[in-house]
């Protein structure tokens, strides 16, 4: 077995259906991963040993996905140095904006990188990661090049009904 090189973290089981975005990519990629829920508010001292934990473990980034009072990511940044990737949720009431705010208005000294709210920005965190590690990694980067090659192909093959 692989060391994991990600952790990805989630407040609630019902940030899943965005989440999955985010394993799908690293399942894609073939990176040692693993996926817990780990909620800021109802488990504060897991979140803190979850986090405390991360470098020794071997982490090399953490995606934290929370909808709402979105405070997950910028906790768990709190508390150790591994980059931290923060997925805002889309919530309920506020369609996710809320979360968006919570995550991305980090103050100055603890960065959490923010993505963007729901499945794109699951993805984009999961693959922001891919390109972290890509930098230690050739053959992880040559992958990600491929990706990037087929999406140009997909996106030149496009066609529009007004043109068939
Ligand atoms: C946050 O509260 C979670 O990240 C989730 O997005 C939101 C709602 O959680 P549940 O009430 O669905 O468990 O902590």
């Amino acid at each position: 077995m692989n060391p994991i090189q990600v952790g990805v973290v989630m407040g609630s089981s019902s940030d899943w259906d965005t989440m999955q975005h985010a394993v799908a990519i690293l399942q894609q990629f073939g990176i040692a991963f693993e996926a817990q829920v780990v909620s800021a508010h109802r488990m504060p001292d897991d979140m803190f040993r979850f986090a405390e934990a991360a470098a020794d473990r071997g982490l090399k980034a953490i995606i934290a996905g929370a909808g709402g009072a979105a405070h997950l990511p910028g906790m768990i940044a709190a508390k150790t140095t591994v980059p931290v990737l923060g997925v805002p949720v889309a919530s309920r009431h506020l369609q996710g904006v809320d979360s968006l705010h919570s995550i991305v208005q980090m103050p100055k000294g603890v960065p959490v990188a923010t993505f963007a709210i729901g499945n794109a920005g699951a993805a984009n965190a999961a693959l922001f990661a891919v390109a972290l590690l890509a930098n230690e990694d050739p053959a992880l980067r040559a992958k990600l090049e491929a990706f990037r090659v087929e999406q140009t192909e997909a996106a030149r093959n496009m066609t529009l009904p007004v043109n068939a």
